[in-house]
């Protein structure tokens, strides 16, 4: 443990945002913390529940696991537990133990003098997900509406669900979101690999610097944004990506209920063009 005489230093009490000094230790490296102990409860709770789940439908075959949401005839109630609760038990222990991460990790940015910009990055993907268990299923009236928890049924009920508006990719939100999500990939490989480059010179040639760094792209593209810029963009465009994901879903439903192709009808009957 090379960093201990400097984490030394930082493991000081203080920064809770509940229980005061209750939690406030470590275990090994980890930090333990009042969510740290919510965070195991939750997870622990949801797995059980999960491999609970595996056995009522009789698999162990990690891809075919499935624990569907329950039937749409339940509407917005509690559903028998073999019959969808199991479902909305597990949403609630993983937006127990997703919440209880965002606050731990608010907890420890405390601690440490930082920012709170993990805990709220980190906060726009429970949105993202929280949006399709709950948000989306309250406003169409029904809990069937949420994505079944397990891989493969998973992707079929994305499959599903894009195919009832007839084209997901008409859907101007999710273009949005694609478009964030492959320029997140884009910028963060410019920044990897313009990273590595530097700091991993030819054996024996010193390691470059940030000015290196500024002048390849000023002389490749006649801009550079910058070492802080680049973390700044990358945040934005990876935020932005999951944003997008949580829109170009919640309003399919509860906003247009037609195919997204339909929806560009508003250009073609522009006045402009009679
Ligand atoms: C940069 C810079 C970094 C970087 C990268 C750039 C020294 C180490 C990747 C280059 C980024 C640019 C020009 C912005 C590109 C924008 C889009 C939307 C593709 O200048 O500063 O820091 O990692």
């Amino acid at each position: 443990m090379s960093m201990l005489s400097y984490e030394k230093k930082y493991r000081v009490r203080g920064g809770t945002l509940v229980g005061g000094d209750l939690f406030d230790f470590w275990v090994g490296p980890f930090y333990v913390g009042f969510f740290g102990v919510t965070t195991i409860f939750f997870a622990l709770l949801g797995t059980l529940l999960i491999i609970y789940g595996a056995a009522l439908q009789g698999t162990g075959n990690i891809w075919l696991i499935n624990i569907p949401p329950p039937d749409l005839k339940y509407g917005l109630g509690f559903a028998p537990i073999k019959e969808g609760g199991l479902w909305q038990a597990i949403t609630i222990c993983a937006i127990g133990a997703f919440c209880s991460w965002a606050l731990r990790q608010a907890e420890i940015a405390r601690k440490l003098g930082m920012g709170y910009h993990i805990p709220v990055a980190f906060s726009v993907a429970i949105f993202a997900y929280v949006t399709l268990v709950v948000i989306r299923p309250v406003l169409m009236g029904a809990w069937g509406h949420g994505f079944p928890y397990g891989i493969w049924s998973h992707l079929d009920w994305v499959s599903n669900t894009g195919y009832q508006y007839l084209h997901f990719h008409y859907n101007p939100a999710h273009m949005l979101a694609i478009s964030f999500f492959f320029g997140t990939t884009l910028i963060l490989s410019l920044h990897a690999s313009l990273v590595l480059s530097a700091l991993n010179p030819p054996k024996g040639e010193p390691v470059k610097t940030a000015e290196h760094e500024n002048t390849f792209y000023r002389d490749i593209v006649g801009y550079s944004i910058g070492t802080l810029g680049i973390h700044r963009l990358g945040l934005f465009a990876a935020l932005s990506a999951g944003f997008w994901s949580a829109v170009c879903i919640v309003i399919s439903g509860p906003f247009w209920t037609r195919g997204w192709p339909e929806w560009w009808g508003w250009w073609l009957n522009l006045p402009i063009w009679s």
